[in-house]
């Protein structure tokens, strides 16, 4: 069975709060904030699936709480459904434009409120689905290239904010031209499908990030990750590969499939501005472990 959604109230009326709650608690989860600041923490800790925001609140009203949601980035696409005041059509288009995905007039009519959740819940469950077959890459079920540069991106600016450091392994499997040429582009492609099984299966941490760079290069992005650690895991992972023991009969390196990686460390804001500084490095440091024989390492 699959677990309810949960769905977050903020209003400051214990009644309103009360009401809501009673048409939604037979088929969700409801938890309740009775303030701005409440709702935000509750939010941050544990994202729920939809938020009913209060527009009129003490404090901190719904547009302020709104704003300070999309400041997060685990809250930034919970599709927020504003409640507001009777005709209220200067809210209700703030609210809108303030990146609500619908409102609800008072006084709330049940039906009304059960049917615009489930309708944004669905919506919102059909993009997150959208959003991961175009994160995904068809051939290996890796990350894409286009996701990889969007979570690098991000990852950058965060690890710029706390001064962290931020580690990627460019790894390129080798002489794979010699090997389709001899196997054909079929067995190339199933080759290709093993290798990235075996490089993605050395990766536990959810916070690593291992992805199809292009045709037969794979990224690792490893946050907080200290250069000893880094060396072991790429040796690891020539080990893992070499140890499929796929043959390649004509590989000038070894009779079987192998790959050399090339390692790049920085902090960014520090050693560099952008994060194709730290692609350039690791692919400039592939390049080398190439040049020294292929199967193996340079960082
Ligand atoms: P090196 O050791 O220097 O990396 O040699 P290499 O032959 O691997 O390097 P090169 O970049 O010349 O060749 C990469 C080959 O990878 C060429 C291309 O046909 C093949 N390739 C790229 N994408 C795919 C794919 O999706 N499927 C198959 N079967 N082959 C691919
Ligand atoms: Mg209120
Ligand atoms: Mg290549
Ligand atoms: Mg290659």
């Amino acid at each position: 069975m699959t677990q309810p959604a949960r769905i977050l109230i903020v209003d400051d009326a214990t009644d309103n709060i009360e009401f809501l709650a009673r048409i939604l608690d037979d088929a969700y989860e409801v938890q309740i904030a009775t303030s701005g600041p409440m709702a935000l923490e509750l939010a941050g800790r544990e994202p729920p699936a939809l938020i009913l925001l209060d527009v009129a609140m003490p404090g901190m009203d719904g547009y302020q709480v709104l704003n300070a949601l999309r400041e997060l980035s685990q809250c930034r696409d919970i599709p927020v459904i504003f409640i507001t005041g009777h005709g209220d059509t200067e809210n209700e288009t703030r609210g809108l434009e303030a990146g609500a995905v619908d409102f609800i007039s008072k006084p709330v009519n049940p039906a009304v409120v059960r049917a615009r959740v489930n309708t944004h819940l669905t919506l919102k469950a059909k993009s997150d689905q959208l959003r991961s077959l175009v994160s995904i890459d068809s051939l290996t079920g890796l990350t894409n290239r286009r996701r990889f540069d969007e979570f690098l991106a991000l990852e950058w600016l965060h690890c710029q904010r706390y001064g962290w450091p931020l580690t990627l392994l460019f790894i390129d499997i080798d002489y794979f031209k010699l090997y389709n040429d001899h196997y054909g582009h079929l067995a190339g492609d199933a080759c290709l499908a093993r290798v990235a099984a075996a490089i993605g299966g050395q990766f536990g941490r959810s916070h690593d990030l291992v992805a199809r760079y292009g045709g037969e290069e794979f990224v690792c992005l490893l946050p907080q990750c200290d250069m000893a650690k880094v060396r072991n895991k790429g040796y690891e992972l020539c080990d893992a590969v070499a140890g499929l023991r796929i043959p390649h009969e004509t590989s000038p390196t070894a009779p079987v499939v192998t790959i050399s990686i090339g390692i790049a460390a920085m902090i960014p804001g520090q050693d560099a501005n952008d994060p194709e500084a730290l692609v350039d490095l690791a692919d400039r440091n592939l390049y080398i472990a190439k040049s020294q024989g292929r199967n193996r390492l340079c960082d």
